[in-house]
């Protein structure tokens, strides 16, 4: 009924087809499954339709959807899942080569593990995946004796690179390769990958899967990885002037009332994490926790997007494979999820999480130290900065109160540089001040759809 009320409007409802399941979390969005034709009533934003499914009405990702009638092949935007044209277009100029140089905690971080191996590395093959403007390469050839290294670069920025080489002096030891990593013919297997792949919230861009085929099919039995390990960090934080600005905002401006605008500011501005965030340490309520961490020698590309449950590790030996199939079925996830739990050191307005990374880089040498580098907020600033996912609304928390939930990421099926982030928590606190004694006890769920590059929300980082 309130359909036909849409149907009046303008624009006609269009039907589009589900590309794969969703669940919604939260009484706004709408379920599906895979193959649900979905009337499609308004395009509310580029990331979340309002579309109606047998008659309930709800918001719904649009990266999930295809319009029906439209084969695969023809819609052009299907054509290449990767995004590849605009991604490596984008390396190809210096803008964000620039951002990642002045970025001195990283490319030190880098140098560092460089010059804290040299002697290891003497007559190594090294393989710098991704290379860019050569940095890492060049530090090889200078700082250590490798036999070679193959500087591995997509985009035309390869061109450059060859030029910087051979003006650098590097060029009998760095060979500087341009195409996909994937497409890569070498003449031997490296004894080192190394490789500065991270993206925001670590996975964002998921080159992380480029590094790992070249693993598998050019690192050497023994071979090392360069990060060898690597962690996504997350905090339970206040987040008061972001939150002042943005939604308390609404509440007097001049004089007047804007509230009736507070739940679109909550739609526009939480609904999708804030990128390129500074957390003042002081906003952290307690300690981070490491939710996802990935181990860069055993990790495969399918644990980036699904989890087994516990039955498919520990097999039941006596059960017929019947019934193994069924059950490795119903328990294998589409998504990566990790768990955390959080107690609140000090009282504080609960605003939020923010999300960092942190990588390690295992030493070569007899009792060397791991080199990490941290992206968090007690260690020196990165063009990464950190993510802010805001809560619906502020809660105030007190010492002693406990935060236990998890954080899933789920891959976007189709737009395979994306995912999506989820945080489902609930607090557990026994304060005896105005609730006297009461157990609070509060869940959210909140989901963000990003189908956008992470290089529209890079801002430069002045070091
Ligand atoms: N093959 C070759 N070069 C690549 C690939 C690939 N599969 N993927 C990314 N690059 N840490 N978030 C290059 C890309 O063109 C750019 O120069 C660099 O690797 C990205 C490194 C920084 N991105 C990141």
């Amino acid at each position: 009924m309130q359909t036909e009320k849409v149907e009046e409007e303008d624009d006609a409802p269009e039907e589009y087809v589900a590309l794969c399941d969703f669940t919604a979390s939260g009484s706004e969005q709408l379920s599906f499954i895979t193959g649900d034709k979905l009337l499609v009533h308004n395009k509310s934003s580029a990331d979340w339709w309002w579309a109606e499914l047998q008659g309930v009405i709800g918001y719904v990702p649009a990266s999930y959807l295809r319009l029906d009638g439209a084969e695969e092949g023809d819609d052009a935007s299907l054509e290449d899942p990767w995004q590849d044209d605009e991604y490596f277009g984008s390396y190809g100029t210096l803008r964000l080569h620039l951002e990642m140089l002045s970025d001195r905690s990283r490319t030190e971080t880098y140098r560092q593990v460089i010059v804290s191996n040299s002697a290891s590395l003497r007559d190594k093959v090294v393989m710098d995946l991704g290379c860019g403007t050569g940095i890492i390469s060049m530090f090889c050839a200078q700082l250590a004796k490798p036999s070679m290294v193959y500087a591995v670069e997509a985009s035309s920025m390869a061109e450059h690179t060859r030029q910087l080489v051979k003006q650098n002096g590097c060029e009998e030891v760095v060979t500087v390769l341009q195409g996909r990593a994937e497409e890569l013919e070498l003449p031997e297997q490296v004894d080192i990958l190394v490789s500065e792949w991270m993206g925001n919230c670590l996975l964002f861009e998921f080159m992380v899967e480029s590094v790992l085929l070249a693993r598998d099919r050019w690192l050497r039995d023994g071979g090392v990885m360069w990060p060898s390990s690597a962690a996504l960090a997350l905090v339970p934080c206040q987040a008061d002037s972001y939150y002042t600005e943005t939604m308390a905002f609404w509440e007097r401006p001049y004089g007047l009332d804007f509230t009736p605008l507070q739940p679109l500011a909550q739609q526009e501005f939480f609904t999708k994490p804030k990128f390129s965030h500074l957390i003042d340490p002081e906003d952290c309520l307690c300690a981070p926790c490491d939710v996802i961490c990935l181990n860069m020698y055993t990790v495969q590309v399918r644990d980036l997007e699904v989890s087994n449950g516990l039955l498919y590790y520990k097999r039941p030996q006596f059960l017929s494979v019947y019934l193994l199939i069924l059950m490795e079925h119903s328990f294998i996830s589409q998504e990566m999820t990790g768990e955390f739990q959080f107690c609140v050191e000090k009282p504080g307005i609960f605003h939020g999480f923010t999300a960092w990374f942190t990588v390690q880089f295992e030493s070569l040498e007899m009792g060397g130290a791991t080199v990490e580098l941290n992206t968090g907020p007690n260690s020196d600033p990165t063009h990464w900065k950190q993510t802010l996912f805001m809560l619906d609304r502020p809660i105030q928390v007190y010492a002693g109160d406990s935060i236990h939930g998890n954080i899933v990421l789920r891959r976007n099926p189709v737009w395979r540089r994306h995912m999506t982030v989820a945080l489902h928590w609930t607090i557990n606190s026994n304060t005896d001040d105005s609730q006297a004694n009461i157990s609070l006890h509060y869940t959210s769920i909140f989901i963000n759809v990003l189908l956008f590059s992470w290089l529209l929300f890079t801002s430069s980082l002045h070091l």
